[in-house]
């Protein structure tokens, strides 16, 4: 594209995304239970990038004021965390007060700063009691999540605006069902589809608890509800065969369409289901999921955006596990990769998905939830002063902001931009090995905070809203 200013509207939330988990630290202190984390670091630290695991976050609990006002400093007027599910109740489902303190403490803090706080209920974070009673796949885990969803907004209603049900709800399929990449490690399609199913569920019944909590008068009048989600807009070959466009339609119905229909519908995509059924898989339903899931229309959506998806027709309809292929990967010559983290780097993706929310989902709002660059070594790009100079990141949101600004100019009702993650923060099992942030964290020196060159280009642009 070439060089000009686009704007922003003035009316646009510019803030930083981070989550609980990543974060927070202080993981065996105020009653917190283990997560799924928690319990993957203390039987395979070996797993986790220079063994590093959950248990220090990026030591946001210990700075937390201080990593505030640094947000402010920057410019942001928004910061998305979560609440940990493993740290606000105890075992019984009840509420843990030192977990309620720390929250309240957290939002005061947010408060007194000036920075509107928007929380997630969930980030991948399953507490592992619960994980041994059968996690996502038992019916009781489901029911359990609606009851924290409830104590939350019942205990925390009046001090948040913006409530969302899950980060990502596709992950953990994907991750610790089918690939087997995390914790527990299981390759089970099956499984996997029972999975998210039942998280597609326990994100309704959330909102019915949401609901019901605000008829009874425990949130704001205009506090909000929404789910965050990836999505990856699909593409495939220039001249695309039937086969490849079939997986493109198939790519594109489980990962976006299937959360798009749920939060605007109230309904799963049928036409995905078939597909599913045709493979001998059978979701988990029951007669009275329907009327569950109708409850799942939210007030508006969260767009993490990374990276496309190529795909093309499968070459089989199997993997080597025996997992179902609806698509294979597609290597696109021309693609621009981010080597640290093996993902494309292709900003006119985000135009295209707000294109598409335009097109097919004309009165949903929403905003970017989460897009960032994760770079390996960056101790190696400091100057002499000790400042790493990270002009990549500034290009890469440039370029992302400059066609969102392009979208919203077109008509798209995108609310805000939110980065991942403003201070460097722990990365699941790559822990600190990619940095995002703006703010660089120095672990040999006690977690320190230092800005990176790209701090002074996103508070001109967060203060302006102006994308040069
Ligand atoms: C998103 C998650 C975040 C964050 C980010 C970067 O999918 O919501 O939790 O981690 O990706 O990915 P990674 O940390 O794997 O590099």
């Amino acid at each position: 594209m070439a060089q000009q200013t686009y704007r922003l509207p003035d009316d646009f939330f510019f803030g930083a995304a981070m989550s609980g988990p990543q974060t927070e630290g202080h993981w065996r202190s105020g009653d917190k239970l283990e997560n799924l984390w928690d319990t993957w670091s203390n039987l395979r630290i070996e797993d986790f990038h220079n063994r590093i695991g959950s248990y220090g976050g990026n030591d946001f609990t210990n700075r937390r004021h201080e990593d505030l006002v640094s947000l402010k400093s920057l410019g942001l007027d928004s910061v998305r965390t979560s609440i940990q599910w493993s740290r606000l109740l105890d075992q019984d489902g009840n509420i843990n007060p030192a977990g309620e303190q720390y929250y309240h403490d957290l939002f005061a803090d947010a408060r007194e700063v000036g920075i509107e706080i928007f929380v997630n209920l969930y980030h991948f974070d399953m507490p592992t009691y619960l994980f041994r009673r059968g996690g996502w796949e038992n019916r009781e885990v489901v029911e359990a999540y609606a009851h924290y969803a409830s104590k939350a907004f019942r205990t925390f209603g009046k001090e948040v605006h913006y409530w969302f049900t899950f980060n990502e709800p596709i992950v953990e399929p994907e991750q610790r069902y089918t690939s087997g990449y995390w914790y527990p490690f299981i390759k089970d399609y099956a499984r996997a589809c029972a999975v998210q199913y039942n998280i597609s569920l326990a994100h309704a019944l959330a909102v019915r608890e949401y609901r019901a909590a605000k008829e009874e008068g425990y949130l704001h009048d205009s506090s909000r509800i929404g789910l965050i989600n990836c999505f990856t807009p699909p593409y495939t070959h220039k001249n695309p065969s039937k086969a490849d466009l079939e997986a493109v339609r198939m790519t594109d119905g489980v990962s976006n369409r299937w959360w798009l229909d749920l939060v605007t519908k109230g309904e799963l995509p049928q036409d995905v289901i078939d597909a599913l059924n045709s493979r001998g898989i059978e979701l988990p339903t029951r007669p009275e999921d329907k009327y569950i899931l109708a409850d799942g229309k939210v007030d508006w959506l969260g767009c993490n955006y990374y990276h496309p998806e190529r795909v093309q027709a499968p070459a089989s309809d199997t993997d080597e596990n025996g997992i179902p292929k609806f698509a294979d990967p597609y290597v696109w010559p021309e693609a621009e990769m981010n080597t640290s983290r093996g993902w494309e780097i292709y900003p006119k993706g985000l135009y295209d998905l707000a294109c598409k929310f335009r097109n097919e989902y004309p009165d949903l709002e929403w905003f970017v939830s989460e897009n960032g660059m994760g770079v390996e070594r960056e101790d190696l790009k400091k100057d002499k002063n000790g400042v790493i100079q990270d002009d990549y990141r500034i290009d890469f949101v440039r370029r992302h902001l400059e066609w969102l600004a392009r979208a919203i100019q077109e008509g798209a009702k995108c609310r805000g931009y939110h980065y991942w993650a403003v201070i460097d923060n722990w990365s699941w099992n790559h822990a600190f090995k990619n940095r995002y942030g703006f703010v660089e964290v120095d672990l040999e020196d006690n977690y320190r905070r230092r800005p990176k060159k790209s701090a002074a280009w996103l508070k001109k642009v967060a203060t302006t809203h102006m994308v040069e």
